[in-house]
């Protein structure tokens, strides 16, 4: 069988399969990551379905972000997740574990984690509305979302920024949305494992155990979470042992502060100031850049260490406009450490590294959501070509193997869950 290339995939066949996949997932109020595996909802997530829903019905997408915000924090972070009650014993660590209603802060009518997620909201927000003006300022969508949104960056550019840097520090690999990639290796060496909480592992019953974080990586985890729970998840946990500046991270924030800009004009309100804030994120983000490997990186806000790994992670301020390292970041693209091999979407970790491994999480494997930011950004800079070539395969592939949470890079095998919403989501965007 020839390899998919993306061409001569149906639209209509990926954007009906791909709207039912939501539409299965779809809880009442917001939509599950996957039936199975992620029993709740998920911050970073619920974006990316956005996206992908507003073409199907914007009202519903902007229902997904008002669920999201009704979990939000007095200090105005987003968490992670925002629990379904009755799923408890279906995911770990849950609401049971962190139990958010008894933190200072944190909301009294929903559960939530005390993380949070890659800040893509104001993005979406603002794809949300322009996929339906009308109905969106017939709701107010802006107008209720605008000042949820500031309060959650000023949150991200305030109390995150722990090095003063200018950059928005991470303090668990789960913030990251690529748990295990090998940019926290180092630092997860001097992370403890012995956590107090019994490792429960309810996601081993949905994927296979080489296709997930290994058990000494979630007694790490645990233990990380139990350290910032027990210190009311404040950010003032002197000696916590886990603080990264991380690329994705800061771009996204970069990439939705620009958002907030055009939120703000349409609303009639001052755009220049978040023009001003996106433009220090993303001369802050120059410190993360590693010319040896023409990408960015992440960097320890501890140690000061920058890791030197390239991973998809560090190509994302491509997204960003007027990018000086625009040349190398493109090159990096293309050589061998990520399409260079013949890949038909971008692996989530230098394939050239002795330990990468395409089958294994964040390790390797290429995600629907980063290869679609990819072709964002490469849209942006006028290589539509090659925007289109990875878009092709994000629909083609999703839709050949009902819609699962990664795959293999080179030959688009399938891993991790299925039905998985934000592949279903971007799928269906990319029909557009
Ligand atoms: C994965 O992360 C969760 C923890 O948040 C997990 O492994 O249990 C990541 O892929 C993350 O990016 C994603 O948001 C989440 C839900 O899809 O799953």
């Amino acid at each position: 069988m020839a390899a998919p290339d993306g061409r001569g995939a149906d639209p209509r066949r990926i954007a009906a399969l791909g709207t039912a996949v939501l539409e299965a997932n779809w809880r009442t109020t917001h939509t599950v990551p996957a039936p199975g595996l992620y029993p709740h909802q998920w911050s970073w997530d619920s974006s990316f379905i956005a996206v992908g829903l507003r073409r199907v019905s914007p009202r519903r997408a902007g229902q997904e972000m008002d669920a999201l915000f009704a979990g939000q924090w007095d200090d105005g972070r987003l968490p992670q997740i925002v629990f379904d009650p009755h799923r408890d014993q279906d995911y770990a660590p849950g609401a049971s574990f962190w139990q958010s209603t008894s933190i200072p802060g944190a909301p009294r009518h929903a559960e939530t984690a005390g993380l949070v997620q890659p800040p893509n909201h104001a993005w979406a927000v603002w794809k949300i509305h322009q996929a339906d003006p009308a109905e969106s300022r017939r709701r107010s969508f802006l107008e209720r979302s605008y000042p949820k949104l500031v309060r959650w960056h000023g949150y991200l550019t305030g109390r995150r920024d722990r090095r003063g840097s200018g950059l928005a520090c991470i303090v668990h690999p789960w913030e990251s949305g690529t748990d295990n990639s090998p940019l926290w290796d180092d630092v997860m060496a001097r992370i403890p494992d012995d956590c107090r909480t019994p490792l429960n592992r309810p996601d081993l019953q949905h994927a296979d155990a080489g296709e997930r974080p290994s058990q000494k990586e979630y007694g790490k985890y645990f233990w990380m979470a139990e350290r910032y729970r027990d210190h009311s998840c404040d950010d003032e946990d002197r000696d916590y042992p886990f603080l990264m500046e991380d690329p994705l991270f800061n771009t996204l924030l970069a990439v939705s502060e620009l958002a907030l800009a055009d939120i703000a004009a349409e609303l009639g309100l001052p755009a220049g100031v978040h023009r001003e804030r996106a433009q220090r994120t993303a001369e802050a983000l120059e410190q993360l850049y590693v010319p040896e490997l023409g990408c960015y990186s992440a960097r320890d806000a501890i140690t000061g260490a920058v890791v030197r790994k390239a991973t998809v992670n560090g190509l994302m301020p491509l997204l960003l406009p007027g990018q000086a390292h625009a040349d190398e970041l493109i090159a990096t693209l293309n050589g061998p450490r990520f399409l260079g091999g013949g890949a038909l979407m971008v692996p989530s970790y230098d394939a050239t590294a002795e330990d990468h491994n395409p089958a294994l999480y964040w390790r390797g494997p290429a995600w629907f959501n980063m290869t679609w930011l990819v072709a964002e950004a490469l849209d942006r800079l006028g290589r539509t070509g090659q925007a289109d070539f990875l878009r092709g395969n994000i629909g083609k592939l999703a839709a050949e193997h009902d819609f699962p949470e990664y795959v293999d890079p080179w030959t688009g095998a399938a891993h991790g869950t299925r039905s998985f919403s934000w592949t279903a989501a971007l799928a269906l965007e990319t029909t557009y």
